[in-house]
């Protein structure tokens, strides 16, 4: 496979995620995703966007859709994003994704696709009846992050394969369209307590859109009663918090309540063990609880408000959407030259 170092594109570093408008968003997608977003933007030019091209890889309700793309950008501002500072935009406002993504597909390997676990997980049993789209979905994430030659990707664990096969891509075709360090090689920012947030239910499951018990995870507009709730019936085992962090290894569940009270804090696991190490879960919950809803019930408000009344999400992202536009259409104007095609 053809590799080049990161050093060979010259270009500024720039950020680049998403997440899809397919349900309510959860603690997961907030603090895998969300809460770095809102960090990075001031460290770096910062495009974010709502993914609705990846959504309808499964179905959508057309009546609901473009509701949803509003909930997830009011989500991005009530975490923190700020529009003035950072680029969001409804990714189907922007065509150049989905040409861009065409021509990738012609360069990705029929073999590097069928090596992704989420497909594979996603289309379950039913692999045969679920939509192309749901396949080639890492090649159009390749196509968003290279149209605006991103260098860094912050996502959550679950993706760290797709963002290698964005890297291949990338590789790919510099070398066979003769333009080294065309395409930057990006880099994920994965690392962090909130990588992998599990399910309250399962210790062992990524918490999930998808899941059908919505006790297995906090969503971003559930009150402080029903967070404290979810919280309270998680799942446990007996025994106490352990006393090194080493003493969470095969106790999934408790790995998973000191990980999100870390990870909310802005603390270490080994400071959240330090506080808690040897109480029992009784003592744990409620104070994760309180912290929970510190945290979270702010964003649910303010998501709430913005979605009254859709003037203004409406406005960031008609803007957002030219500004995206105007830093894609020279990338793909090269790409389409590079490939050769008439007119280009
Ligand atoms: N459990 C998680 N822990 C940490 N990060 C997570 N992310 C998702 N789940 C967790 C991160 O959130 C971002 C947006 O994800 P997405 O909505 O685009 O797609 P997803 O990964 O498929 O999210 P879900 O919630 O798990 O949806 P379903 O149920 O449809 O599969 C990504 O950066 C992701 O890593």
């Amino acid at each position: 496979m053809t590799e080049e170092t990161p050093a060979q594109y010259a270009g500024p570093k720039r950020v680049l995620s998403g997440v899809q408008s397919s349900g309510a968003l959860h603690l997961g997608n907030y603090l895998g995703a969300l809460v770095k977003f809102t960090r990075l933007q001031h460290e770096m030019d910062t495009f974010i966007f709502v993914a609705d091209l990846h959504s309808i890889t499964a179905w959508q309700e057309p009546a609901l859709l473009a509701a949803q793309t509003r909930e997830i950008a009011a989500a991005y501002i009530a975490a923190g994003l700020d529009p003035k500072v950072a680029t969001i935009f409804p990714q189907s406002a922007v065509p150049e994704h989905a040409e861009l993504a065409w021509i990738f597909n012609c360069v990705a390997r029929l073999g590097w696709l069928d090596r992704m676990t989420q497909f594979k997980e996603k289309s379950g049993q039913h692999k045969e009846r679920s939509s192309v789209g749901l396949y080639t979905y890492p090649v159009l994430q390749a196509a968003d992050i290279l149209l605006y030659k991103a260098t860094h990707v912050p996502v959550g664990e679950d993706q760290k394969q797709h963002l290698e096969l964005t890297r291949d891509i990338a590789g790919k075709f510099n070398h066979d369209f003769d333009a080294p360090g065309f395409f930057p090689l990006p880099e994920s920012l994965i690392q962090g307590p909130g990588a992998r947030v599990m399910s309250l239910r399962d210790g062992l499951a990524k918490m999930s859109k998808s899941d059908p018990s919505d006790a297995s995870r906090i969503n971003l507009m559930d009150d402080a009663d029903t967070i404290a709730n979810k919280i309270k019936r998680a799942k446990t085992d007996p025994l106490p918090v352990p006393e090194t962090v080493e003493g969470l290894e095969g106790r999934p569940e408790a790995d998973n309540l000191v990980g999100i009270y870390a990870a909310l804090t802005g603390a270490t696991k080994a400071e959240v063990i330090a506080e808690f190490g040897g109480k029992g879960f009784g003592t744990l919950k409620p104070a994760l609880a309180a912290v929970a809803v510190d945290k979270l019930g702010p964003v649910g408000g303010e998501m709430r408000r913005l979605m009254s009344d859709p003037t203004e999400i409406d406005s960031v992202l008609k803007a957002g959407a030219e500004k995206a536009r105007a830093a894609a259409a020279p990338v793909l104007a090269e790409t389409r030259k590079r490939v050769g095609f008439w007119g280009a």
